[in-house]
Formats: structure tokens, sequence, C-alpha cells
């Protein structure tokens, strides 16, 4: 009986599998919906610290961020789902631009990758046609109470990284995460995190993060990484330590670029992510404190990342930029 069982499990597991192929995603893991008490522990520490600055979301319910079962009850399980969107960089700074994080340079991965999992679970329904999907799955593209990277690193896709990344053997950590938590019972990967590299003595991110946000392995300071200040942070910079962003107009890659384990990344193979898609890898600094009308900063970059902070950040962070460099060649 046990093995029949575990049979269906089984085939039930690569079918999803390649139905998340079919659907276009690079990477899919399955685990248990069970909690994972390190991850916990370890966000609930995070908090005590106050690393999440003001993100307020993060502090909303770290149970419920850390238990997939009280998003969806009697879930079983959790499928990881991950998009490259690796492309390298192009071009050298120029004194009036700022640079945009590689995952922001094309369209918005999050309705990119809405799409592909709807998609999937499109597929998945018409197998489980007597099931009402609504009611079975549950799904979050980044913005969900959920330990993506955890759930991510047990699913077998790769190992957690000083950085904090999710770092995979196919494509480094240049992958962007999505989840679906469901009631059925699937035969979860193996982790594989015992079997491949790990960081080792390595700590060149630690090292290069111009602010020192890396404040222990696999520990961010929210309050001092330039793409917290660039992204999340609402208001003024009232910090010294906030005022130098090293050119990061949007986002940051530096504790990512220095990792060896994306060095010979793949170019992505999804055109939604590439510069062409959106406002590209640099912009122009004069331009964006010139916008005065929310018309003006979206016809410039609706539909991309570019939005999260709203016309005041990112001129906040292109005024910054710009008054960084001048005090620079003075
Ligand atoms: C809040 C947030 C941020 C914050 C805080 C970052 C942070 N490190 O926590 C800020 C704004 C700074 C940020 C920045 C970025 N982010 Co962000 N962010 C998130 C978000 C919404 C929540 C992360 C979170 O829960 N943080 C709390 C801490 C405590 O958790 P954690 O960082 O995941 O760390 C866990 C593991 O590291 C684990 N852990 C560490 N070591 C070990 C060892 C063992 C044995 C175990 C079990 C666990 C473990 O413990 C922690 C708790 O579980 C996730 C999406 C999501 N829902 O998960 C995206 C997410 C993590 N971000 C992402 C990205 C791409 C970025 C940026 C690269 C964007 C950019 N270019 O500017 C930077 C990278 C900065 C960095 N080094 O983290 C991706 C990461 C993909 C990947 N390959 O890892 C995610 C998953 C979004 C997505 N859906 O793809 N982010």
């Amino acid at each position: 009986m046990t093995s029949m069982a575990n049979t269906v499990q089984e085939l039930d597991s690569q079918r999803i599998k390649s139905y998340a192929k079919k659907a276009g995603f690079d990477l899919c893991g399955i685990t248990s919906a069970e909690v994972i008490p390190e991850a916990r522990n370890r966000l609930l520490k995070w908090l005590e610290r106050s690393l999440e600055g003001e993100m307020d979301y993060m502090r909303k319910d770290p149970e419920r961020r850390s238990d997939p079962s009280l998003s969806l009850p009697g879930a079983m399980s959790v499928i990881v789902l991950a998009l490259n969107y690796f492309q390298p960089d192009t071009e050298v700074a120029k004194p009036e631009s700022g640079l945009v994080a590689k995952y922001a340079r094309g369209k918005d991965y999050h309705k990119v990758t809405e799409k592909k999992i709807e998609a999937l679970l499109r597929m998945i329904s018409e197998d489980y046609s007597d099931l009402d999907t609504r009611d079975m799955f549950k799904w979050f593209v980044d913005y969900g109470p959920a330990l993506e990277r955890s759930y991510a690193a047990r699913a077998g896709m790769g190992y957690l990284g000083k950085n904090s990344m999710l770092i995979t053997p196919e494509f480094g950590s240049w992958v962007l995460l999505s989840m679906i938590i469901t009631k059925l019972e699937l035969e979860p990967d193996k982790n594989r995190e015992s079997e491949q590299a790990t960081c080792g003595v390595c700590q060149r991110c630690i090292t290069n993060c111009p602010t020192h946000a890396i404040i222990a392995p696999g520990v961010i300071d929210s309050n001092k990484c330039i793409s917290y200040l660039t992204i999340e942070k609402r208001g003024p910079f009232v910090l010294e330590t906030q005022s130098n962003l090293h050119s990061r107009v949007f986002g940051c890659d530096i504790c990512q670029d220095v990792c060896p384990h994306n060095y010979d990344s793949i170019r992505t193979a999804h055109e939604e992510f590439t510069d062409s898609s959106g406002v590209g890898e640099f912009v122009d600094l004069k331009t964006i404190v010139r916008m005065e009308s929310r018309k003006e900063f979206l016809d410039w970059c609706a539909g991309t990342p570019l939005t999260r902070p709203k016309l005041e950040g990112i001129k906040r962070n292109a005024a910054t930029i710009l008054s960084e460099n001048s005090e620079n060649t003075l």
C-alpha cells in the first residue's frame, strides 16, 4: 500500500515539474509544507534586532511567514519555482547616470511570473479535474508571507550563501523565486545542500559590500543595504550612512556581482527581463530629478519594478547620487 502511494506521489512530482518547464520556469523544486525551525528562528532573531528597517510588512505575523499551513490550512507540499534573469552589465557608468539592479531592467517580474503560474495551474487542473484547484493551491510571487529562499533550499534548488541569496548550481543567485503551497502530498526533492559547493572560506560579498550591510554570514541589516534604501525606504535619508548609494538608483547587485558562483552565468531566455523591455541598465539622473508629474513618471517606468518607490523615492535616490558625485569631484 505504502509503496504504491509513494509511486503515485513521485509521478505527480515529476509531472508537475515537467509542466513547470512547459510553463516557462527554469527551475522547480518540491518540499514538504512543514515549518523549517532553523529558518523560523533566524527570522525571529532578525526581527528582534530590527534588521527589517521600516518594512512593517516583515514584522507582521512572522508565524505565518514561516508556516505555509497558516496560509493554506491542510497544506502538505510547497512547489518552489525560479526564473533566471541574468544579463551581463554592458556599459561603463557615466557621471550623471544611475545604475539599475539587473532584476529590474526589464518588465516587472511579479507580472511575468504570475502569468507562468497561471499557465502551470491550468495544466495541473486539467489532470486533477476532480479537484477544486482554487481550494488546493495558494501561490505567492515574492509578496506573500513566506520564507521563499529557505523553502527553495529545502526543495534542493541550491544553498543559502553568506550574502543570504539562494545560490543555484545552474544559474548562480540570478533567480527570482515564487511558490505554490498545495494540499497535494507530493514526493519532496532531496536537499542538495550538502552535495554541492558552499561558500567555504569566501567572504567576497561581506568585504565588498560598500555599506557593510552583511553583518554576519547570511544576515543582512536592511537599514544599511543599498537595495533597501533605494527601493523600500520611504521618506528622506536621515543617516549619514544613507547618503552614499554608490551610483545605485534602484536596487543593488554588488554582493551578487562579486560572488564566484555567479561568474560565467547564463543569459536569461526571458525577453521580458532584458533591457529593451524596460528602463535598461542606466538611467539619466537629471531627467529623473526634473520629473514633475506622476504621469511623466509612469510614462517612463509603468510595468517595471521601478514604480515601487514612487516618483518621490526615485527622485530622492537620483538627487542623492548627483550630490555624492559632485562631492567626489570637489
Ligand atoms: C525583505 C526582502 C528584502 C529586504 C531584506 C533582505 C534580506 N536579506 O532579508 C531587502 C530590501 C534588503 C532585499 C534586498 C534584495 N532582494 Co529581497 N526579498 C525580501 C523578501 C520579501 C523577504 C526576505 C526575508 O524573509 N527576509 C528575512 C530574512 C530573515 O530571511 P532571508 O533573507 O530569506 O534569510 C533566510 C535564509 O537566509 C535562512 N538561512 C540562512 N542561512 C541558513 C542556514 C540554514 C541551515 C537554514 C535552514 C536557513 C538559513 O534564514 C533566513 C530566515 O529563513 C523576499 C521574498 C520572500 N517572500 O521571501 C525577497 C527576496 C529574498 N529578494 C530577492 C532579491 C532578488 C533581492 C535583491 C537581489 C534585489 C536587488 N538587486 O536589489 C536584494 C539582495 C540583497 C540581499 N543580499 O539580501 C529574491 C532573492 C532570490 C535569491 N536568489 O535568493 C527574493 C526571494 C524575491 C524573489 N521572489 O525572488 N530583499
